[in-house]
């Protein structure tokens, strides 16, 4: 028999609701199980696995010691976040505990983390092969097992850490974020704020998922693992780009101690768990808005429709362009997708202005995630003291998106126009399709600035840098305008950051 692997299938044609056709992607055996992405029913695998390691005898009294009679199964639970391997048989996860206290469990599997860890080896598919290692109690280890954990516990070798007594009580609820009744009202918070409204019908149309507005024209699909995807987009007829999407958020954490959560996190994967939201109808779905089922899968399993997109067309409230009596507002279409990845909540857009200009915009919101900090070592290096025993690590949020332009047909090529400083000589001579046979002075500064720009031949990837600005284009090299120049998009980059970190082994690898 063919041993376990995964494989990626084409679905389609575009806006075919039937008569699909599924074509296989990858042969088979060429991506190894271990590496598919976070599964529910290994988590309930490994649930189970670390239950039976964790009730160990006097690990209980371990857990109640430390941490104000707290225990395992009542307020402390166990979290799991898988790391990265280099090796294709391997698939380890981080375990940690963490206080279990707030009704809502707002907060608490990323804020209330506790100082006991280990790592679970759960590679492939027979459990009984599963083991746990490296276990850590307030940064003290590694011990070999549970229970040699609990042997330096019951020797009195380990440096304790004991929450104060009371400590629970204290602080259950303290992160469901809601209004404060207490504290008094902004002036005239009590009137309702303006509001946005559509008088005489819609200009957008949506037919199954084709989605047409003031002479754009798209498709919009849901992938079950790398989340929102829009398809060949058009403008005034002519194919701009064949697909848009988001590939990945990767993020990655830097935690003082060993009480911690994800160190990498590639966070798409979680759309398998607890995935794609519906857009909530008056906080980020305008009231006329459209919000137009998706595909809904949990853990591999096509659960059937839900709601998971909101359409609407947004007033921006200013000018696209003015000049004294003349100008246009800048009306533009918003597709817009929410994904509620474990304790963050990311907005994932696309706008479509009238100007032929596409913005794809992503955010953040939710709850971060901290790491257990005691505040005797003090780990400020790593990032801030935000609560009792919680640090919140410096970490980033990275967005990967594939963008396939297609301007007017496939044959596109990779341009950018960079700027260069010289003098009017090196000016004209950096063209040599040109000579200058003009007089010098007849420039008042002979220094000047000037154009060069580049057609790559060759793949290669290019590193933003905010000093030397680059203009990004995909131009089609058989296309010109009416004035003579190509045809293209240019890429603009919002991101004001740049390079994380330099020699990371997840970025220098580029392994997952
Ligand atoms: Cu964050």
């Amino acid at each position: 028999m063919q041993p376990p692997d995964v494989i990626e299938y084409k679905v389609g044609p575009l806006n075919a609701l039937t008569n699909m056709v599924a074509e296989q992607l990858i042969k088979d055996g060429v991506i190894n199980i271990n590496r598919r992405p976070n599964d529910e029913m290994e988590n309930y695998e490994l649930f189970k696995f670390i239950n039976i390691t964790l009730h160990v005898p006097g690990l209980d009294s371990l857990l109640r010691e430390s941490f104000d009679s707290a225990s395992f199964g009542n307020n402390i639970s166990v979290m799991f976040y898988q790391l990265p391997t280099v090796n294709a048989n391997e698939r380890i996860s981080h375990m940690n505990l963490y206080l279990q206290i707030d009704d809502e469990g707002e907060g608490d599997a990323s804020l209330r983390l506790l100082p006991i860890s280990c790592f679970v080896h759960h590679a492939g598919t027979n459990v009984a092969n599963w083991k746990a290692s490296d276990w850590y109690y307030a940064s003290q280890g590694p011990f070999y097992s549970s229970e040699d954990l609990n042997d330096a516990y019951g020797l009195g070798t380990l440096r304790m850490v004991r929450y104060p007594k009371g400590y629970i009580k204290q602080h259950t609820n303290e992160f469901n974020v809601r209004k404060d009744d207490t504290m008094p009202e902004r002036d005239f918070s009590n009137i309702p704020p303006p509001r946005t409204y559509t008088e005489h019908g819609k200009r957008y149309k949506i037919n199954g998922y084709k989605i047409t507005y003031l002479g754009w024209q798209f498709e919009f699909s849901l992938h079950p693992v790398r989340g929102p995807v829009i398809y060949d987009i058009r403008f005034k007829e002519h194919r701009i780009a064949y697909e848009i999407s988001l590939q990945d958020i990767t993020l990655l954490y830097h935690p003082g101690s060993n009480g911690y959560g994800p160190l990498t996190l590639t966070d798409t994967a979680f759309l398998l768990g607890t995935g794609s939201r519906e857009p909530r109808p008056g906080l980020d779905c305008p009231k006329w808005g459209n919000i137009l089922d998706v595909n809904g899968t949990f853990q591999w399993y096509h659960v059937g429709p839900w709601a998971g997109v909101c359409v609407f067309e947004a007033d921006g409230q200013r000018a696209l362009w003015r000049h004294r009596a003349r100008g246009m507002v800048d009306y533009f279409l918003v597709v817009r997708t929410i994904l509620t990845l474990g304790n963050y909540d990311y907005v994932v857009e696309w706008e479509f202005h009238v100007d032929g200009r596409i913005e794809t915009m992503l955010t953040a919101s939710g709850y971060l995630f901290g790491s257990w900090d005691d505040g005797l070592y003090n780990s400020s290096m790593f990032g801030f003291r935000i609560g009792d025993f919680l640090l919140g690590p410096i970490h980033d949020h990275t967005y990967s998106f594939k963008v396939d332009i297609d301007v007017l047909g496939i044959q596109n090529s990779f341009q950018t126009l960079t700027w260069e400083a010289g003098d009017i000589n090196a000016a004209f001579q950096s063209d040599d399709r040109r000579t200058f046979s003009g007089n010098n002075n007849m420039f008042y500064f002979n220094q000047t600035r000037f154009i060069r720009d580049t057609i790559y031949q060759n793949e290669t990837s290019v590193v933003w840098n905010p000093h030397q600005p680059k203009y990004y284009m995909v131009v089609n090299e058989r296309e010109r305008n009416k004035w003579g120049s190509l045809r293209g998009y240019r890429i603009v980059p919002y991101s004001t950051e740049q390079e994380i970190l330099k020699d990371h082994p997840l970025l220098t690898r580029g392994i997952i």
